[in-house]
């Protein structure tokens, strides 16, 4: 385990909700923004949306907000942006992620989630790379996650906190999004930890268990986005078909793939940001 003892979220004694609001009072205070409405974070594949959203008013490495911690991926950009919509609403786009298997613990994976709501954003936008169980998504093909089943094994809330999860991905936004883009499917996101892909038998258990995606961030950022009182919603862009399905995975094609779907997605995403943010 690699473990940073000087990391405010690794602190037992702070609360990381204290932490956030101070990211936030940095953000607001590097942008000149004091609220943003919507935030999202952007996973492999998604990049390119913040070009397209709107007008950007600030950028600058993640990093140097408290809290942030290293992009240990490729493809993983780690920025954060501040933009204005075209309607003058001011979105949160959250370039860096860090994930559940980077052995950082959870508070580190949901602190842009925590962030994003102490700036001021009701509205969370979660993206990711994954993989599909469904034959007819050919590689490059974005879907809403419609639900979620959790197999971290953990979860980022902390105590007798208990939060209902009805509804988690909402449905308001996910109809919105398809008046964007009417044959959007979607599907229920199974998180695995990671970092190894699944085995062909752990994706047919994924498939019984009622899941049609495999990925390894997006559910436990979800839950804290709810925890803080945001409405979410979740896109997978299916980079490959899970193991045993096709042909073995490999990591640069993972990529490739997101890659050639990247102008398509960052279109779609930022045009229901741009619907979302309407009004
Ligand atoms: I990109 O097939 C991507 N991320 N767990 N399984 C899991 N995560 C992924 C996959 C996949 N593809």
């Amino acid at each position: 385990m690699t473990h940073d003892t000087t990391h405010p979220l690794d602190d037992r004694n702070t609360d990381p909700k204290q932490i956030a609001s101070e990211a936030a009072a940095q953000i607001a205070e590097k942008t000149g923004v004091a609220k943003h409405d919507i935030a999202l974070t952007l996973g492999s594949g998604w990049a390119k949306a913040a070009d397209l959203i709107g007008e950007t008013v600030a950028e600058f490495p993640a990093t140097e907000v408290t809290g942030f911690s290293k992009p240990a991926v490729e493809g993983h950009v780690g920025t954060i942006r501040s933009i204005r919509t075209a309607s003058g609403q001011h979105a949160l786009v959250i370039g860096a992620r860090t994930h559940y298997y980077e052995d950082h613990g959870v508070r580190r994976v949901v602190h842009s989630v925590r962030t994003a709501a102490a700036t001021g954003a009701r509205i969370m936008v979660l993206t990711n790379g994954a993989g599909g169980l469904k034959e007819s998504w050919q590689p490059g093909t974005p879907v809403l996650i419609n639900d979620h089943i959790n197999l971290t094994a953990t979860s980022p809330l902390e105590g007798a906190t208990f939060i209902d999860l009805t509804d988690l991905y909402s449905a308001r936004l996910r109809d919105l999004a398809r008046t964007v883009e009417p044959s959007l499917d979607e599907g229920v996101y199974v998180q695995f930890r990671g970092p190894h892909y699944e085995t062909p038998a752990e994706v047919q258990m994924a498939g019984r268990m009622g899941g049609q995606i495999v990925g390894m961030s997006t559910a436990l950022e979800a839950i804290a986005a709810r925890e803080a009182g945001m409405e979410v919603i979740g896109f997978s862009l299916i980079t490959n078909l899970a193991a045993g399905l096709g042909e073995p995975l490999s990591h640069a094609e993972v990529i490739a793939a997101g890659k050639d779907a990247e102008p398509v997605i960052s279109k779609l995403l930022a045009d229901v940001v741009n619907t979302i943010t309407k009004d």
